[in-house]
């Protein structure tokens, strides 16, 4: 039995879905304090100690600290429950999204 095989006459790439990712940023202020940042940090993003403890220092000195990237909704959803957590115990802190340039 014979078999003709011909090659494609381009080359052709299987479509990969790429959502575009979204940065949770946390934001910098004067009153949280730096162990409740921590503890949100470890509950909702799922970071060690350390890694939690960097972000914080990192948001704390320089303003502002990217904590990870998520597809849209999943960053929204993380950056609400992160912020409803500190907005019950009464401190500002804030988490906010933006697009990944
Ligand atoms: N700046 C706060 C303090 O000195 C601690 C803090 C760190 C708050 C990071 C928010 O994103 C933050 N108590």
């Amino acid at each position: 039995m014979t078999e003709t095989v011909t090659k494609p006459r381009l080359r052709t790439r299987k479509q990969v879905a790429r959502p575009p990712l979204y940065k949770v940023i946390l934001l910098n202020d004067d009153f949280t304090p730096r162990e409740f940042v921590v503890r949100v940090l470890k509950a909702e993003f799922r970071m060690s100690e350390d890694q939690a403890h960097n972000v914080m220092i990192t948001a704390h000195t320089k303003g502002a600290c990217v904590v990870a990237v998520f597809v849209k909704d999943v960053a929204e959803t993380k950056a609400t429950r992160a912020t409803d957590m500190a907005r019950g115990e009464g401190y500002p802190l804030l988490f906010t999204t933006e697009p990944e340039t």
